[in-house]
């Protein structure tokens, strides 16, 4: 164990969750295997290794399908509100080791140490949704055209769904997935981020104590590791019938089209290019605390980070300088220290494409207004801690097109009706979040009107990242379109009937066709 990680409790930590120096990366409940290579987990706050993880081998894989498809079987036909009782049961165990969970994610991933707690609480809280779900899901009823009949339609469970998820979510959005798809009465295979990977053991290893408790059989919950080629046995398994994607649209790209290929549904959350719009009716306190946050917590890394400003010039002076004042507040260093704001990148790869994407905005004709760079010493030893930059920049720019995972934030310009603004927020491929700051009524219904934001998360005073669980959560357009977390979510995760009953005894036709023998 690092210095860092002794200092934090690491140690403990990682007992609490049954991690080991080597822990086996494949699972089908109790049992841990892994005959695959080995990964290594090495942390971003100070580059210590964590542990290692064996990666999935195909024959591995087999052996988490058998199982899989075999508990499927059973867990489908017990009672939807016996499902909610599990995961109730899980929920508490997140409750007891929220603690130790928070601090992992925060030294395996690199958040701040609250947003460690906050995703561990992100998981509880759609723990509890999915368990009042479990008495809810409903279908609908409707009149037969014929004497004597009831029609209706009722959700029955899909399957083996499989969840490939990325790092910088390396536990709630698992939880997202596996919460609705087990009271939906689904059984999970997780592939998490070969970046994250201990994260993946420690949440496996909790649901893994429930299901034994509760003598339920191996199966429900799977977790395989490894890299796109591990996810690739999923994509492409006819006995997967929903595929959960998260992470760059490169991926959703080839994961949708596997996917499809074999005519399966994937529901993917992909990139996102998210922009605040401040107008000149903007509260600029609320403003600045809703765009530093979106801008550089998670350092930059979530899918919902604020990477454009979209200012009106008749305050754009005034909140540029609110802004860029605010980053001199920024202190960046261990994520684990509750005094500082801003933790490192995942690692040096991502700390060269935020390099790279900074040197393209420059090139394209933006203005650095404060200044990035690469922190060295000490604190810093990893190499992935950079300091958060802001640009002044054109929506045109091909750097600001894309969504880079780093806390680089671009200052644009709009002038006249909001509409000009919508224009710009909504010119690029990417379609997940956006955000109006404004106490004008009719520039806030404007913005959610179906002329404003093309996004699938659209808000007013409030910030474009940290949604709660209980709305649906994902985005339109290059963000793939797919729907998880709360309100009718779950629907993707069950499979719908619809069903006719005759009580006559007469066999009359639809549409009045006439067939007598
Ligand atoms: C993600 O970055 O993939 O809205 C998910 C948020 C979080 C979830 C982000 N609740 O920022």
């Amino acid at each position: 164990m690092s210095n860092t990680a002794t200092a934090i409790g690491m140690e403990e930590a990682l007992k609490k969750l049954g991690l080991k120096e080597i822990n086996n990366g494949t699972s089908t409940g109790s049992e841990h295997f892994g005959s695959g290579d080995t990964i290594a987990s090495y942390s971003p706050v100070d580059g210590a290794l964590i542990g290692k993880v064996t990666t999935t081998s195909p024959e591995d894989y087999k052996m988490v399908m058998d199982a899989a498809t075999a508990a499927f079987k059973k867990w489908r036909s017990i009672p939807a509100p016996q499902r909610g009782e599990i995961v109730r049961q899980f929920g508490d165990k997140l409750r007891e080791l929220k603690e130790p969970l928070g601090k992992l994610v925060s030294y395996e991933m690199g958040k701040s140490y609250q947003e460690g707690l906050g995703e561990v609480q992100e998981m509880i809280d759609i723990c509890d949704f999915a368990v009042g779900l479990s008495r809810q899901l409903h279908g609908l009823t409707m009149h037969s055209e014929r004497p004597g009949h009831r029609m209706y339609e009722q959700y029955h469970p899909l399957g083996v769904v499989g969840i490939i998820s990325a790092f910088n979510f390396p536990v709630a959005v698992w939880a997202w997935n596996t919460a609705l798809a087990w009271v939906c009465g689904d059984v999970c295979v997780w592939k998490p981020s070969e970046k994250t990977p201990l994260c993946g053991v420690a949440c496996q290893n909790i649901i893994a104590e429930v299901l034994q408790k509760n003598h339920l059989p191996e199966g429900i919950s799977c977790l395989i590791n490894g890299d796109y080629k591990v996810g690739e046995l999923m994509t492409n398994d006819k006995r997967i019938p929903l595929v959960s994607a998260t992470g760059s649209i490169r991926m959703g790209k080839i994961v949708a089209q596997a996917v499809a290929a074999r005519l399966g549904k994937s529901l993917l959350e992909l990139g996102g290019n998210n922009a605040i719009i401040v107008t000149p009716d903007a509260d600029i306190k609320m403003t600045v605390i809703g765009a530093v946050f979106g801008a550089v917590g998670t350092a930059g890394q979530r899918c919902t980070s604020t990477r454009r400003l979209i200012i009106h010039e008749s305050i754009y002076d005034q909140v540029k300088n609110a802004v860029t004042d605010a980053y001199q507040q920024l202190r960046i260093g261990n994520p684990l220290d509750e005094n500082n704001h801003v933790g490192p990148l995942i690692d040096v790869d991502a700390v060269k494409m935020y390099l790279n994407a900074l040197e393209k905005a420059e090139k394209e004709g933006g203005k650095i207004l404060v200044e990035g760079g690469v922190l060295e010493g000490l604190e810093y030893e990893s190499g992935c801690y950079v300091k958060p930059a802001i640009v002044e920049a054109e929506n045109s720019f091909k750097i600001v097109q894309e969504e880079t995972f780093a806390p680089i934030l671009y200052l644009l310009k709009y002038s006249g009706e909001v509409e000009n603004a919508i224009e710009q927020q909504n010119g690029v491929v990417q379609g997940l979040s956006s955000a109006i700051m404004t106490n004008n009524l009719r520039e806030a219904e404007r913005f959610l009107s179906a002329s404003g934001s093309d996004c699938g998360i659209a808000n007013v005073n409030i910030g474009t990242s940290g949604a709660e669980i209980g709305g649906a959560f994902g985005g339109e357009k290059e963000t793939g379109g797919g729907r998880e977390s709360g309100s009718d979510a779950w629907k993707v995760y069950m499979r719908r009937q619809t069903n006719t009953i005759n009580y006559t005894t007469e066999l009359p036709l639809a549409q009045g066709i006439k067939f007598d023998l």
